[in-house]
């Protein structure tokens, strides 16, 4: 799976990882790089993939990489509102630098570089995900250090390669972390406790070593672990811990992730398997669609320490800390939505339709009667279908809990109501390459005991609803 991850570039993905910041190095040069203009559709949730010709004029070395993602006018959407799902750099058809939401840096130890040729193809694979109705244009931004050949600093630099470690493989390489998964401590790790999960492990070609890594993951992620097995025996190389800013827990993308210490070293022999695992949260909601990818520095023909004699899982540190952009975080009262609870169901025929981001009955932000909860009878189920499902805008009808009626931020509203339910995102588009769940229709469960439900559009979370199971008298 790692393997054809890496080679075939089967991938999606995020953002990464490693090391120290660049250091002063002769001539090093920080080039700032602009890919756009990207036109935003109202409610985008797609993948994209284009050639990119935003890269270094003349042969060379990449030593450091730091992305963004910004407007025309220099500033950086929000999280709530514009969200980079994940940008990959790809060249050569694999994975060179990835970005996702944690927007982590990836920096090469001292002494060792990316190898750039003006030759190689460069590839922009992006998901940027826009949470409302009001299109937007952004750029994605990233800013490289680079020594062009010819440079002292290029005298006897040692080329890196980014080991693509992923758990799941493809370009849209997701799982769902339910609640309650995971066993009494509620904390689920894939693949690890995932039953018919594929393998995950990719087979190291040649001695050589790992110079550095971190993780990726998704809120309600904890950790990533990066681990090795030689002739039966496993051990731990690195844990990428998630360190979460946001108030409310590991339930947002206020995180940082961390990255191994500049010095890190692992050797590795020709034959180790390498895998990777991720674990999340599962106390509080449900994370559906999550990932674990741990980009990885591998250098053909490297030395390290042999990870069986020397303790290598180090602690990392993370490459930054909170940033602005998530700093609205939801959950305020002042929404102006009212308390499903306490409004009158109505009975539907038929099926609830999804027009223009409102659910056509028991929408929360609609007034009067076709915002008063959808009713079915017991043992019936109400049927949703989104009549959005152009090309771009996918929604789901995901539980949270009653009423689910506050103010929508980067940690509000969660999948986390009393009873989970989740329509998938309803819409279409190729499969194993998108979100899309390949239809646009879903129903509630049959076996819902009578009560109110509250729920979201996990795409688009400030849209609510309800619905009322009604028991027959
Ligand atoms: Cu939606």
């Amino acid at each position: 799976m790692i393997a054809r991850a890496c080679a075939a570039l089967g991938v999606a993905l995020l953002f990464v990882a490693l090391a120290a910041p660049a250091q002063a190095q002769d001539g090093v040069r920080h080039l700032k790089f602009s890919y756009g203009p990207i036109e935003i559709a109202p409610g985008q949730n797609t993948i994209e993939l284009e050639r990119n010709d935003q890269r270094p004029a003349v042969d060379g070395w990449i030593v450091g990489f730091r992305p963004n993602l910004v407007r025309k006018d220099g500033s950086v959407p929000r999280v709530d509102v514009i969200h980079l799902h994940h940008g990959v750099w790809i060249n050569q058809l694999g994975p060179l630098f990835a970005a996702g939401e944690e927007k982590t840096a990836m920096i090469a130890p001292p002494g060792y570089g990316w190898r750039y040729r003006t030759s190689d193809d460069w590839q922009m694979n992006h998901m940027i995900h826009n949470l409302t109705p009001t299109p937007d244009t952004v750029f994605i931004t990233y800013e490289l250090d680079f020594i062009p050949d010819g440079a002292p600093a290029a005298q006897g630099i040692q080329e890196v390669r980014t080991a693509w470690l992923d758990t799941v493989g493809g370009f849209y390489p997701v799982f769902d972390a339910r609640r309650g998964m995971g066993g009494r401590d509620r904390r689920f790790t894939y693949p690890d406790e995932a039953n018919g999960a594929p393998p995950n492990r990719w087979v190291v070609p040649e001695d050589g070593a790992l110079v550095g890594t971190g993780g990726h993951l998704h809120p309600g992620g904890l950790w990533t672990d990066l681990k090795l097995t030689r002739d039966g025996r496993t051990t731990r190389l690195f844990r990428s811990k998630a360190v979460y800013y946001e108030p409310a827990g590991a339930v947002s993308w206020d995180v940082s992730m961390t990255v191994t210490p500049p010095g890190w070293r692992v050797q590795l022999r020709r034959g180790d398997v390498l895998s990777v695992s991720g674990t999340y949260d599962t106390k509080r909601a449900s994370w559906y669609e999550s990932m674990a990818i741990m980009p990885t520095l591998w250098v053909p023909g490297g030395t390290g320490a042999d990870p069986f004699t020397t303790d290598v899982d180090v602690p990392g540190r993370v490459t930054h800390g909170h940033l602005p952009e998530n700093d609205v975080h939801g959950g305020g009262r002042l929404s102006g939505l009212p308390n499903p609870l306490e409004l009158l169901s109505r009975p539907v025929a038929g099926k609830v339709a999804i027009r223009d981001f409102v659910y056509s009955r028991g929408d929360l932000s609609s007034t009067g009667r076709r915002g008063r909860p959808a009713r079915v009878r017991k043992g019936r189920r109400l049927q949703f279908v989104n009549r959005d499902a152009s090309g771009t805008i996918f929604h789901t009808i995901t539980a949270c809990k009653a009423p689910c009626n506050r103010t929508t931020g980067i940690a509000y509203p969660l999948a986390n109501g009393a009873v989970d339910f989740d329509s998938g995102q309803l819409g279409f588009g190729p499969a194993g390459f998108t979100a899309a769940a390949n239809r646009d229709s879903w129903r509630t469960p049959r076996k819902l005991e009578a009560g109110t439900y509250t729920y979201f559009c996990r795409v688009h979370p400030f849209m609510r609803g309800a619905f009322e199971v009604r028991a027959k008298r």
